[in-house]
């Protein structure tokens, strides 16, 4: 007979979305993530090359078949700072991400359901700056994003033997926007995926890339909206091949800094963006004076927790990957 093997401690997890977009929260309260920091797991998680990685046993827990592709992971932190209530690090099935605003948002539902927050303003360290989540009484969370800003006007790309013009921008995630004449929606993701990667792909080849040469791993298509409220509908392809159901944080974010900088969007006038399924974000941006074209944008949605529960990954398990080297030596 074969004697039981042990299993691993299971991951606990709170799981959200918003505005469609899923997230989920790894909970702090446990191995390997007690104690831990941003920095802590920066460190451990650093590559050769100066960026970091994600080990792929989590990539394997934000995956099918545990998630749906387009899930993102958030690990909560120990904060190191006093006046922040804990620090964060986002992931999806594809590796790191900087930020993400509908992460934070869901983060902040998280907290407030497990009764770790309440209303009012709470502030979260993340890998490329502290942000803060305004949780208010009617549900919705507003997210004082990272400062954001156009990097590049006007950047032609020849993709599919057609030239292809966008800005790039830095909205906590590096993006390259194009405003699109066709429409955009659900009845054609596959498209749009396509030309999403397709343009991904040709800026690499030409070694398009944001401020420092990081890579631009997110694609944003903005169009018309759809509802007569809204200003623009967008289609974000995210780094993993998937597309983002809300109107992406940080691609808002960027988008936002382009328009301040074409003088198009005054600061505290709203914008509200719609995303290809026609969920929304109200998002606006105050600006600092000495700060150029920069500016400091604020999104407004809601999260909706749908489930609290612990992911297991069976020893036998053939969509399980091994691996803790890297933070347990840290
Ligand atoms: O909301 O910032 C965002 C985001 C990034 C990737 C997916 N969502």
């Amino acid at each position: 007979m074969n004697s039981p093997r042990a299993q691993p401690q299971p991951y606990c997890v709170v799981d959200s979305h918003t505005e469609g977009e899923p997230t989920r929260v790894f909970l702090d309260d446990r191995a390997p993530f007690a104690g831990r920091t941003v920095a802590d797991l920066l460190g451990a998680w650093r590559t050769p090359e100066g960026g970091w990685s994600v080990p792929q046993e989590l990539l394997t827990l934000v995956a099918e078949p545990r998630a749906a592709v387009a899930t993102v992971g958030a690990i909560l932190c120990k904060p190191t700072r006093p006046d922040h209530v804990a620090g964060v690090v986002f992931f999806n099935c594809a590796g790191p991400l900087g930020m993400c605003g509908h992460g934070t948002i869901g983060l902040a539902a998280t907290l407030r359901h497990l009764r770790r927050i309440e209303v009012g303003e709470h502030r979260f360290e993340t890998p490329v700056g502290s942000v803060t989540a305004r949780v208010r009484e009617d549900g919705r969370i507003e997210v004082d994003n990272v400062e954001a800003y156009r990097h590049r006007a006007g950047v032609e790309v020849e993709v599919n033997h057609r030239v292809v013009r966008g800005d790039i921008a830095w909205g906590g995630n590096w993006f390259y926007i194009v405003d699109e004449d066709r429409d955009l929606d659900l009845a054609r993701v596959d498209q749009q995926l396509a030309h999403g990667v397709a343009i991904r792909n040709a800026l690499e080849r030409d070694r398009i890339r944001g401020a420092n040469g990081a890579v631009i791993d997110h694609i944003a298509l903005f169009g018309r909206p759809v509802s007569r409220d809204a200003d623009s509908r967008n289609f974000v392809l995210c780094p993993n091949g998937s597309f983002d159901r809300s109107p992406c944080g940080t691609g808002t974010s960027a988008k936002l800094a382009c328009l301040a900088s074409d003088r198009s969007l005054l600061p505290g006038q709203v914008w509200r963006q719609e995303s290809v399924i026609g969920s929304r974000f109200d998002a606006w941006f105050r600006t600092e004076p000495g700060r150029g074209d920069a500016i400091y944008p604020t999104i407004r949605g809601r999260a909706w927790i749908v489930a609290e529960t612990s992911l297991l990954l069976d020893p036998d398990d053939p969509a399980r990957a091994s691996g803790w080297a890297e933070l347990a030596e840290a």
